[in-house]
């Protein structure tokens, strides 16, 4: 998720911008900290308040994130792993505008990755660039690899574990 702190300041979505939660979530904290010890509560309010706005943060992103997922018919999910479970990627053959976004998930069979093969791309397209490392793997249900292609052409990419056993995809670019 490559999200910058600039788009989201753009969309309006800041947690700067966000007083109500501000407002009670610091309320709280002093209350609690009174209560715990009145001398201290000043300063420990102030730490407390900080890592959790930083916390806050971090929803806030998240959150704008799937927005802009959601929003963005400019992207395409691949999932790695058919639902009956085939090493496959599904789909497996596919047309995109250059530009567009592909997103890879792990669906089923995982572990798996995304390789792009150095000899079925585009000239001057360096693999390395646009493919996980070998040995990087998707372990998890729903992780997910995240790649743009900015040069028109046909790629073909393949599961490094699961190469052999037929995981292998081909991608358009216009
Ligand atoms: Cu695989």
């Amino acid at each position: 998720m490559t999200t910058s702190s600039a788009s989201l300041r753009r969309r309006g979505i800041s947690h700067r911008r966000n007083p109500i939660f501000h407002r009670s979530q610091i309320h709280i904290l002093q209350t609690l900290n009174r209560r715990q010890n009145p001398t201290v509560a000043a300063a420990s309010t102030k730490l407390t308040v900080k890592s959790s706005l930083k916390d806050f943060g971090v929803a806030a992103v998240a959150a704008a994130a799937s927005i802009a997922l959601a929003g963005n018919a400019m992207a395409i999910d691949v999932l790695l792993g058919s639902g009956d479970g085939a090493l496959a990627f599904v789909p497996n053959d596919f047309t995109i505008a250059k530009g567009e976004k592909i997103v890879f998930k792990n669906n089923a069979g995982f572990p798996h990755n995304v390789v792009f093969d150095e000899d079925e791309i585009p000239s001057g397209v360096d693999a390395s660039k646009i493919s996980m490392d070998e040995q990087d793997l998707l372990n998890g249900p729903g992780e997910t690899y995240e790649v743009a292609l900015t040069e028109p052409g046909t790629y073909s990419f393949y599961c490094a574990p699961h190469q052999g056993a037929g995981m292998v995809g081909k991608v358009t670019v216009n």
